[in-house]
């Protein structure tokens, strides 16, 4: 099992808001290489799908319209120690609380509408890359 990689997805909010491009730059700069990469949209299905593990959540609603609302950028991502060390470069779920510096301090603006997702574990990475790429899209 391969545990150095993970998943992201830049949100539709920061596509629509130009931010892909800083976004990706500030990935690469902290060392993560592109294992594979596409702009896309998810469907309603799609995205419930996806959060899955939320759909007892209040949020859970919001979460699968705002997701779906326009294109993301899916990527999965390869580092040592990826999972955590992504997650530290993102910063907080909730923008406000999140670490100076971080892609969400910078680009989120609300717990909602929070710019980028990242896997929370080797297993969920691998899940989630699973669920967007099929193993020839990866290089
Ligand atoms: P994270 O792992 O930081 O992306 O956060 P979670 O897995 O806890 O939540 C997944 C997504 O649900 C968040 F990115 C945004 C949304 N969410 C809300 O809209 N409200 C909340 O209170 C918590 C999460």
């Amino acid at each position: 099992m391969i545990t150095n990689r993970t998943f992201t997805m830049i949100k539709p909010d920061a596509v629509k808001n130009g931010h892909t491009g800083a976004i990706l730059e500030k990935i690469t700069a902290a060392g993560f290489r592109i294992v594979a990469m596409k702009k896309t949209q998810l469907s309603r299905l799609d995205a419930e799908a996806f959060y899955s593990v939320h759909n007892e959540r209040p949020f859970f609603g919001e979460l699968v319209s705002f997701m779906s609302s326009g294109p993301i950028v899916a990527a999965i991502l390869e580092k040592e120690n990826a999972v955590d060390d992504f997650r530290t470069l993102i910063g907080a779920t909730n923008p406000a609380d999140a670490a100076e510096g971080t892609i969400r301090k910078l680009y989120a603006t609300s717990i909602g509408e929070n710019a980028v997702h990242g896997s929370d574990s080797n297993e969920n990475a691998a899940i989630e890359g699973a669920f967007h790429f099929a193993g020839r899209e990866l290089f």
